[in-house]
This record gives structure tokens, sequence and C-alpha cells, in this order.
């Protein structure tokens, strides 16, 4: 037990030695991040980054709802589909957010359970949110490695 205790401050001392030769010490270089907790449902395996409200600040899309960035607290729904059984799967695999039809507002495009349809959300450009239409990309996805190109 002595021997893990020397070698324990040791260590700390090499630490300290560290941060005092780069100015900075451990704490201050560590990644900082904050612990959100969007949902106690599970609605998809996938979820991703976007402007969706076109803002200039990144949203989360996770399931059938949005959180507006950068506090993601405000919440809105795009699509309306109810959560399933965390044991299973989900109908919603993969998320990735790009601008599908070009008119510079960031879509949603899912790839859905494997064998079945990919499909994509059209952004309505409007800060409230309204409908989003869905549309069917490839009518069946076979893989689980796709990949939006
Ligand atoms: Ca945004
Ligand atoms: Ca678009």
């Amino acid at each position: 037990m002595k021997n893990q205790n020397n070698l324990l401050f040791a260590f700390l001392g090499a630490l300290g030695a560290l941060g005092a030769l780069g100015g900075k010490s451990f704490a201050q270089t560590s990644p900082n991040y904050e612990k959100r907790w969007l949902s106690g449902q599970f609605f998809s395996e996938g979820a991703t980054f976007g402007d969706f409200n076109h803002d200039g600040k990144l949203d989360v899309v996770s399931g059938p709802t949005i959180w507006d960035g950068p506090d993601f607290k405000n919440k809105h729904a795009y699509a309306d589909y109810p959560a399933v059984d965390p044991l299973g799967y989900s109908k919603n695999f993969f998320a990735f957010a790009a601008d599908i039809n070009g008119d510079g507002y960031d879509d949603i495009f899912i790839i859905g359970f494997p064998g079945e349809e990919a499909f994509w959300y059209e952004n309505p450009k409007d800060p409230k949110n309204s409908k989003w239409t869905r549309h069917t990309a490839l009518a069946h996805a076979d893989n689980v490695e796709e990949a939006l190109v």
C-alpha cells in the first residue's frame, strides 16, 4: 500500500510539474462539457446536429423532435411517431442534417430500420416550425453501414 501511495504522489507531482511548465493546470486543459438529458423515452438510435431554424446556431434532432440551440430548452416536433420499447429497435437508425433540396435550409435525412425505407423531411423554412413534409428517398436501405453521400 505504501508503494502505491508513493506512486500516486509521484504521478500527481509529475502532473503538477507538467502543469507548471505549461502554465496551465490539468483541470484547465481537460475537456469541459455539460451533460443534457433531452428525453426519458426511446425514439431513435440516431441523432444529429443541424441549423434547422436558420439562426446560425446548431440545433439537435433526435427522434421526432428538434431542440433549438444553443440552450436546447425549446423543443418542437417535426414528425409524429410514438416512442418505442428501449429493449427493441426504432425505425430511425441514423439521422443526418443536410440541405437535400438545395433551398439553403437543413433538412433531416433518416435511415430507418435495415431493409426498410430511408426518407427525408423537408424543412418548412418557418420559424414557428410548421409541418415538415416527409419524402421517400430509398424504398429499401439494406445495410446499417449506409451513409449520406
Ligand atoms: Ca439553429
Ligand atoms: Ca432544404
